[in-house]
């Protein structure tokens, strides 16, 4: 973790102030349930210990100087001319926080903020959310309001739908914002009720970055969105009390799949057996069944591989690798897919093993040195200072 005694002092040196605040929000790695987020279903996911931090300090105008330490990048921006960056995307997540604030009529001044942060970006470990949600945690801290918790989270989720044009659901920020140390959370997607549930002390959490990410995955995710609007749109003709594909079970599927075209039937199995299997986890985490869980894992990932087709040959290489491992339990894509990160459960004692392993045979086989971290499960945003 960066030492915030560091990063107030970088603050210092580059707005010649010291910073008022300094906030913290998480990454997040998903442990199951994949694209059922946006079709009103559950997801499973932890806050990790990576984050992004921002230090800030409000203005006695209405301009925002905003300085990334990761691209060494500075922006700036009036508070009543809020548009898109024309050429970076980072500031786009700061600008779209903001102009979401500002719609919700909270009075803002501005502010300076320094944002650094080591949540790998496009490892699929959600940077994006850390930052949106770290940053509007922290201007309302400087303008003492207290949009926290779900709406914390739906302000983000907005800035990324509108602002910066991915049709996102609500897990990430939702994480970010309410993460748990020790747990996992149960999240419905539909009414945003949530429960955590203890990851047991005995098992560890490891990503496993494939270092490839595609550049279409923005749109590539969009379309997936869109077949399941189609979806929806067909089935209601038959169904007309289906809202969202969380609707649908999997029986329901094999009597009304006829009124799909092929590629978008194999897109809602995806959905709809991901998101049974997501409870089924859940429950088998709640007794500990590691062994049940790890099967589940295995049977999402081919269900990403084969009917949603987000899996890439380096990440199915990495699940593959994990497997071979005694000890690990289960391996998957977590994330929006087209590359960026598995997530593996392994037993304790064969975490060194496993590291060991799957960086040596990711290397022979591709040439890449794969990013491992082993992660604890972690606190939603809060102030550190
Ligand atoms: C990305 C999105 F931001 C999430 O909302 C979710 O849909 C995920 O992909 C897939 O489960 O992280």
């Amino acid at each position: 973790m960066p030492d915030p005694h560091a990063i107030c002092s970088d603050f210092s040196a580059h707005f010649a102030l010291r910073p008022r605040i300094l906030v913290r929000a998480p990454g997040r790695v998903n442990l199951i349930g994949e694209h059922t987020d946006y079709n009103e279903g559950f997801v499973l996911p932890m806050a990790i210990d990576r984050a992004t931090f921002v230090a800030a300090r409000s203005r006695p105008d209405q301009t925002f100087r905003v300085y990334s330490a990761q691209f060494a990048q500075e922006d700036e921006f009036h508070l009543q001319r809020i548009e898109r960056h024309p050429d970076a995307a980072w500031p786009n997540y700061v600008r779209g926080v903001i102009k979401g604030l500002l719609a919700r009529d909270l009075p803002l001044t501005g502010a300076d903020l320094l944002i650094t942060s080591d949540v790998p970006i496009g490892s699929g470990l959600s940077s994006s959310a850390a930052l949106e949600v770290a940053v509007g945690y922290a201007v309302q801290v400087l303008n003492n309001s207290n949009l926290l918790g779900e709406e914390l989270a739906l302000l983000a989720q907005g800035a990324e739908n509108s602002f910066v044009g991915v049709q996102c659901g609500i897990m990430d920020q939702f994480v970010a914002a309410l993460g748990r140390k020790h747990h996992a959370l149960l999240i419905d997607c539909r009414d945003l009720s949530y429960r955590p549930i203890p990851i047991p002390p005995d098992v560890r959490v490891i990503i496993c970055d494939s270092g490839v990410h595609h550049d279409l995955a923005t749109s590539a995710y969009n379309e997936r969105r869109a077949a399941c609007h189609t979806a929806v749109r067909l089935l209601k003709t038959r169904l007309p009390r289906l809202t969202a594909l969380r609707d649908l079970r999997v029986s329901d599927l094999e009597v009304h799949g006829d009124l799909l075209p092929p590629d978008v039937y194999i897109r809602v199995r995806h959905v709809v057996t991901e998101n049974q299997r997501t409870l089924d986890a859940a429950a088998a985490l709640e007794a500990a069944d590691l062994v049940a869980f790890g099967q589940l894992m295995n049977q999402s990932h081919q269900s990403m591989r084969d009917d949603y087709a987000i899996s890439t040959p380096e990440i199915d290489l990495l699940c593959d690798l994990a497997r071979s491992v005694p000890g690990c339990y289960g391996a998957r894509l977590t994330g929006g897919g087209f590359g960026g990160s598995t997530v593996n459960l392994v037993t304790l004692s064969a975490v060194e093993a496993f590291t060991q392993q799957v960086a040596a045979g990711y290397q022979t086989q591709t040439g890449r040195v794969p990013q491992i971290l082993v992660c604890r499960p972690s606190e939603g945003v809060g102030r550190l200072m």
